[in-house]
């Protein structure tokens, strides 16, 4: 762990809710001298300082200027290192929430010798000091972002160290192996080498611990960032009218006009508590208008790299060649096929999109008399749940790419070593591959990082937190 660094000395201060009108604003101050600076501007109605205050309590008072002034009425609240978020000395001002008196004092605090905090550094500091290791510092942001219950479930139970659990036994067995093996390198003549066997026996075990681990990775990723969903199709079938009915507002422009959606529309929808990302995109057809063009070429673009794909056709009049042609592109694809406009009749079968595309739902909607709606619901999440994990939120899933790929580098070190003793080279060798896999595990903890990455993970966060 990378513990009480010199450096993390000076004091720091930042608004630590967000800009706007509200009831209460908090500016937050973090370091040796939080109370002495908060205390300088300080003003009780008994001439109480901050100093003599108890460690996690409230005192009221005024935020004053050099000259004086009020800034604001403020209830400031004390806590002692290393009992804080940062487990440095925390003061938070809880002023009116509105632009200028949570300015004023920040400034006021600034001019006190406080630095304006960076994104994330109360995290990073606790992180420093060894009150939550770096999965855990990711869990905070990932609570803040979290679209969706089941996300923020997620991220409350790596915030509580069930990853960093998991990954720690398998550190400490790789550590344990390691000292076998140096042990039976330094001391051939009392330890003796250790058997081959007996590497690859742990090294075997280990590895099918990190595969069920990455197996959750790709639904993991999916529960915090989102499904990437695009809504392609013919122009004029109903695609945006789709979006509108998904989002339950009239976000898309919808006209009798073929081509009417250019540019990609997106929102953000809470379908059975998975967030998808859906994006409204430009009918496909040929077409010699220049936006136009660009628009289908987004489109197709979109298509390809989509994790869903509502292909949406007018299901009151015939197929048309092209629908044939785009719908064989989603064969091996996940997708949902969306006969639109069934209040207008259904001349499309079910069984003809069955036979071009036997694995692939389909769903019949009126997108504009809302009908079909909850169907279509149901469809998409188990379309995206067909096949997965246990999302319910009891099982531990890996939700990041960081922390997929350093599953992934230790595996590929495991099998190496497992490699290594097997075809009989020296145990030597096989303890640089055993190092390298725990020193991959290490990292997502963050006792293995260098510091610049460990700057750009919390360069992602907001400030004042
Ligand atoms: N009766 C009926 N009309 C619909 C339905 N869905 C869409 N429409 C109509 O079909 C026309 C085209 O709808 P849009 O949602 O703009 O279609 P689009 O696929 O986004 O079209 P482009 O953006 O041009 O590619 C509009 O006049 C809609 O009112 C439906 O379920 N039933
Ligand atoms: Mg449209």
């Amino acid at each position: 762990m990378v513990q009480d660094q010199g450096w993390v000395e000076d004091t720091i201060v930042a608004i630590a809710t967000p800009i706007g009108e509200g009831g209460i604003g908090i500016v937050r101050v973090s370091g040796a001298a939080a109370i002495s600076t908060v205390d300088q501007a300080f003003l009780s109605p008994k001439g109480r300082s901050l100093a003599s205050a108890n460690n996690w309590s409230l005192s009221y008072g005024w935020i004053v200027s050099a000259t004086g002034e009020k800034l604001d009425e403020v209830v400031v609240s004390v806590m002692r290192a290393p009992h804080s978020y940062t487990r440095e000395d925390v003061v938070e001002i809880n002023c009116h929430s509105g632009l200028v008196p949570l300015q004023n004092i920040l400034q006021r605090m600034l001019e006190l010798g406080a630095r304006l905090a960076e994104p994330g550094e109360f995290t990073k500091r606790a992180f420093l000091h060894g009150r939550l290791d770096l999965s855990q510092a990711e869990a905070v942001i990932d609570i803040i972002r979290a679209k969706t219950d089941k996300g923020h479930r997620l991220a409350m139970r790596q915030l509580e160290g069930d990853l960093s659990k998991a990954v720690k036994v398998m550190r400490h067995d790789l550590v344990g192996l390691l000292a076998a093996i140096e042990a039976g390198i330094d001391f051939p003549e009392e330890v003796g080498d250790m058997e081959a066997e007996e590497v690859v026996a742990l090294c075997q075990d280990l590895e099918e611990d990190l595969k069920a681990l990455l197996a959750t990775a790709d639904s993991g990723k999916i529960i915090r960032e989102g499904i990437d969903t695009a809504i392609i199709g013919r122009p004029n079938v109903g695609k945006s009218s789709l979006l509108n009915m998904l989002v339950r507002e009239n976000r898309a422009i919808v006209t009798e006009i073929p081509g009417t959606t250019r540019d990609v529309i997106e929102e953000v929808v809470n379908i059975g508590g998975f967030p998808f990302v859906i994006r409204d995109t430009a009918g496909i057809r040929h077409t010699e208008d220049v936006i136009e063009k660009i628009g289908v070429e987004r489109a197709k673009a979109l298509m390809e790299g989509a994790d869903l794909i509502l292909y949406v056709i007018d299901g009151s009049v015939p197929l048309q060649d092209e629908d044939i042609e785009l719908l064989e592109q989603l064969r091996g694809r996940r997708a949902v096929v969306v006969l639109n406009k069934l209040d207008l009749g259904t001349v499309v079968s079910l069984d003809a999109c069955k036979q071009l595309l036997p694995d692939t739902a389909v769903v019949r909607v009126s997108s504009t008399e809302k009908l079909g709606l909850k169907q279509l619901e149901e469809t998409v999440v188990s379309e995206v749940t067909k096949g997965q994990i246990d999302l319910s939120g009891e099982a531990l899933v890996v939700t990041r790419t960081r922390h997929k790929q350093a599953l992934m580098d230790a595996l590929e070190s495991l099998v190496a070593a497992k490699e290594t003793s097997l075809s009989g080279l020296p145990m030597d060798l096989v303890a640089i591959d055993i190092r390298g896999a725990a020193e991959s595990l290490g990292e997502i903890t963050g006792d293995t990082l260098q510091s610049e990455v460990i700057d750009r993970i919390f360069a992602d966060f907001c400030i004042g937190k």
